[in-house]
C-alpha cells in the first residue's frame, strides 16, 4: 500500500503537533447544539455518481457519528474530541457512539442503529477489515459517507481512509528507535500489539518485519508478537508472559497507546527496567515520566485531535459534494488548511514525531 500526501511538500514536524491542544478552543460550540439536521440527509450522499464540486458549501446540519474501535481507549477520546471541534465549527451535530472493547465485530450493531437514524457522515477506526463491512454498505445504502481513520476496512467498504502517517514510516521509525535503545549488539525483540485483527497494526507489524530485513538490523531477531487487546490489564499479563517465555529479550515494540503504556508501568516497577527497552506509539503525557526514570528513551506518535478533525471535515466534503474521494480532489479541513485525496481515497494528516526526555515536556496531550 501506498499513501500519497495531498499536500506534497508538507512536513509536518514537532511544531505543527504543538499547536494540537488549540483545537480544543473551538469545542464550545458543538455537539450539546440540537441543531437537528432534517434536512441534511439523504439527498447530495446519495448522488453517488455526481461531479465534485469544490466550491459547494458545507451543508449545516450534517449528522456526523464517530464510532472508535472502543470508547475506553484514550486514544479514542483525543481524536473524537478533535472529531467534535471540526462539527461545531461546520454547524453539524456530533455524535460518539462505540463498544467497550475492540473484537472484530463489536462495532456492527452501532453501525445498523447509526444507519436507522439517518447518520449523513459514519467516521470509524475499524477492529477488522472486514468484520464491518457489510454493515457499512447498508449505510452507504442509505445516503451515508463512510470515513475510516486510524485503522481502515477493506477499502471498498468505505469513501476515504485518513492516514495518521505512512504506515512504511510508522513501521521505520519503530524499528530505528528499538535498535537506537538497545545499541549495536542487538538481541532479541518481541511485538506487544492491540487486538489481533487490527488492521492498523497488523500493517504495521508487517512493514516492521520488512524493515528488520535491511542489514543494518541483522543483529535484532523478533522471537514472538504478543496481543494485548488494547486492555491495560491483559496487556501486562502478555508483558510479563513475553519476559518469562524469552528470558533473553533486549527489546519491546508496542504499537498501541494502551500496550506501550501498560508495558512501561510494568516494567518500571520490575528488575527489567532499563534492561529491556520499550519503544512504541503512546502519548507523551502518559510516559513522560518513564522516559524520565530511565524506563524507556523513546517513543512516537502523530497529532491525534488533528486526525479526528481531519476525519470530520473530510466526511463533510463527502457528504456536501466538495468531493468524492477521487485521486487529486481537495477540500479544506478548517484550521489545517487544504489537503488531496491521493491513491486507493487515501488522505495522509502527516508524519510521526519522536519524543524523547529531551522533548517530551514542549507537548501536552
Ligand atoms: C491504540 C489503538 C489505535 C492506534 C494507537 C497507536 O490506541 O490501537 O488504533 O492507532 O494505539
Amino acid at each position: 500500500m501506498k499513501f500519497m500526501s495531498t499536500t506534497g511538500s508538507r512536513r509536518l514536524a514537532p511544531a505543527y503537533i504543538a499547536a494540537a491542544t488549540g483545537l480544543a478552543l473551538a469545542l464550545s460550540a458543538c455537539g450539546g447544539t440540537t441543531n437537528t439536521s432534517s434536512t441534511a440527509g439523504g439527498g447530495a450522499a446519495s448522488s453517488s455518481s455526481a461531479a465534485a464540486d469544490p466550491n459547494a458549501p458545507i451543508k449545516e446540519g450534517l449528522k456526523v457519528a464517530f464510532l472508535p474501535k472502543q470508547l475506553n481507549n484514550s486514544y479514542f477520546t483525543v481524536t473524537d474530541r478533535g472529531g467534535k471541534a471540526a462539527v461545531g465549527e461546520y454547524k453539524g451535530v456530533f455524535s460518539e457512539v462505540g463498544p467497550s472493547e475492540a473484537s472484530a465485530s463489536s462495532q456492527v450493531s452501532y453501525i445498523n442503529t447509526l444507519t436507522q437514524q439517518g447518520s449523513n457522515v459514519i467516521a470509524t477506526s475499524a477492529n477488522d477489515p472486514k468484520a464491518i463491512c457489510s454493515a457499512l454498505d447498508e449505510a452507504r445504502s442509505a445516503g451515508a459517507k463512510v470515513v475510516t481513520f486510524d485503522s481502515d476496512t477493506d477499502p471498498s467498504c468505505r469513501d476515504l481512509y485518513i492516514n495518521q502517517a505512512t504506515a512504511e514510516g510508522i513501521a521505520s521509525t519503530q524499528i530505528k528507535l528499538i535498535s537506537d535503545a538497545i545499541g549495536p549488539d542487538g538481541g532479541d525483540i518481541a511485538i506487544l500489539s492491540a487486538t489481533a485483527n487490527a488492521t492498523n497494526q497488523n500493517a504495521w507489524i508487517e512493514l516492521m518485519k520488512k524493515e528488520l530485513q535491511k542489514p543494518e538490523y541483522a543483529k535484532l531477531k523478533l522471537v514472538a508478537t504478543a496481543y494485548g487487546d488494547d486492555n491495560a490489564q491483559k496487556s501486562q499479563q502478555e508483558v510479563q508472559a513475553l519476559l518469562q517465555a524469552h528470558p533473553t529479550l533486549k527489546g519491546i515494540i508496542s504499537p498501541t497507546t494502551v500496550g506501550i503504556a501498560a508495558a512501561a508501568q510494568y516494567l518500571s516497577g520490575s528488575e527489567y527496567k532499563g534492561k529491556v527497552q520499550l519503544t512504541g506509539l503512546g502519548f507523551p503525557s502518559q510516559l513522560k515520566e518513564f522516559l524520565k526514570n530511565g524506563t524507556m528513551k523513546s517513543f512516537a506518535l502523530w497529532d491525534v485531535e488533528k486526525l479526528g478533525y481531519l476525519a470530520a471535515y473530510a466526511g463533510a466534503a463527502l457528504a456536501s459534494g466538495q468531493i468524492t474521494g477521487a485521486e487529486g480532489q481537495t477540500f479544506k479541513a478548517g484550521t489545517l488548511g487544504e489537503f488531496k485525496v491521493g491513491p486507493n481515497a487515501t488522505v495522509l494528516l502527516g508524519e510521526p514525531t519522536v519524543f524523547t526526555a529531551a522533548n517530551v515536556d514542549k507537548y501536552n496531550f
